[in-house]
């Protein structure tokens, strides 16, 4: 939108300019374009895609955001691509932008592109999502959840909720592979299970944090398997496609196989507050007024922190009730 607006805003000054006509207008430097005048940050931002409620009220938060903090956001969906991810970027050091942010869909495999943007001067900062690189100079920040502390709260929930039982069967539905909340998730999980022997994996698969991918991987589980007690989801959008699978089975979600995700957006909270799931723990996608902070920060030549962690809770069905009405995802 702004994209569209702040030609247009440039050209009525322009036009003003020109009829004032002789007269040596304050207005001309800054309609040229110069940087004096406080001309508006241009943010390059790679989104993954469009595959979670999540990355939905993500999106929405960024480009609300840039437009209340006066940033022109450049913005760009790689459909859960890298490749995708990688063109919008240099195509952002093209246009030689004030700043470029992006959620790298994937860890791995983003020295070289942001090698580019280092020696075109062009600041990084990462949302969301980590990148595994050696080299730390390549971006200024990262700002966003602990997914590790996630997949804990997960577990711990579990380890409760198992105590006194004989053996507790767990499906898990993973979120796309190579992805930092996916390699995560799984490894606090894994961490926190370890203190209740009697809690097992007995499955593990992509749903690429999808509804679609956790229903059929879920139909795919409860086929294979007679005994599930609970499923563990990397996301809401997941859990909520188990949630069909299994009642398409004739099974009672929430009951008969008990659901532990990660989110609490809207959809995941409902059917929380509605019993058919047991636990969610808390991932905000609302990052677009630190984004912009840190933006403008960056931009100035400010330091900022290496890394900027979201602060998060996780709900219990009673807790998902109460907090339902007040939730803005
Ligand atoms: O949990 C999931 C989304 O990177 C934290 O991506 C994000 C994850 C989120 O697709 O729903």
């Amino acid at each position: 939108m702004l994209n569209k607006i702040l030609p247009v805003a440039v050209s009525a000054v322009a036009l003003v300019a020109l009829s004032a006509c002789g007269s040596s207008s304050a207005a001309t430097p800054g309609a040229s374009g110069g940087a004096a005048g406080g001309k508006a940050i241009v943010m390059g931002f790679s989104q993954v895609g469009a595959e979670s409620g999540w990355r939905t009220a993500n999106t929405k938060s960024v480009q609300e955001s840039a437009k209340s903090a006066g940033v022109e956001l450049k913005f760009s969906d790689a459909q859960q691509k890298q490749e995708n991810q990688i063109k919008a970027i240099r195509s952002y050091i093209q246009q030689k932008v004030d700043v470029i942010a992006f959620s790298p869909v994937v860890e791995t495999g983003w020295d070289t592109v942001l090698l580019e943007a280092k020696r075109a001067n062009i600041p990084v900062i990462l949302t969301d999502r980590a990148v595994d690189s050696e080299d730390k100079t390549l971006y200024k920040t990262f700002l966003g959840s602990d997914f590790i502390a996630e997949g804990k709260k997960a577990g711990d929930w579990l380890v409760k909720d198992s105590q006194g039982k004989s053996e507790v069967d767990v499906v898990e539905l993973q979120g796309t592979t190579g992805a930092a909340p996916a390699i995560d998730r799984k490894e606090g999980f894994a961490e926190a299970i370890k203190a209740a022997p009697q809690i097992k994996v007995i499955a593990s698969q992509t749903g690429d944090f999808t509804r679609s991918g956790g229903k059929q991987v879920m139909e795919a589980f409860l086929k294979s398997n007679p005994k599930i007690d609970v499923v563990y989801a990397h996301n809401d959008d997941m859990g909520l496609g188990a949630i069909e699978a299994i009642e398409a089975a004739g099974k009672v979600p929430g009951k008969d196989i008990k659901i532990i995700t990660v989110d609490a957006v809207h959809d995941g909270m409902q059917a929380l507050a509605d019993g058919k799931i047991n636990y969610i723990v808390e991932c905000s996608p609302l990052l677009g007024d630190q984004l912009m902070d840190l933006a403008k920060k960056v931009v100035a030549g400010e330091s900022v922190p290496e890394r900027v962690v979201t602060e998060e809770t996780a709900f219990t069905q009673e807790q998902a009730k109460a907090a339902l009405p007040q939730r803005k995802y």
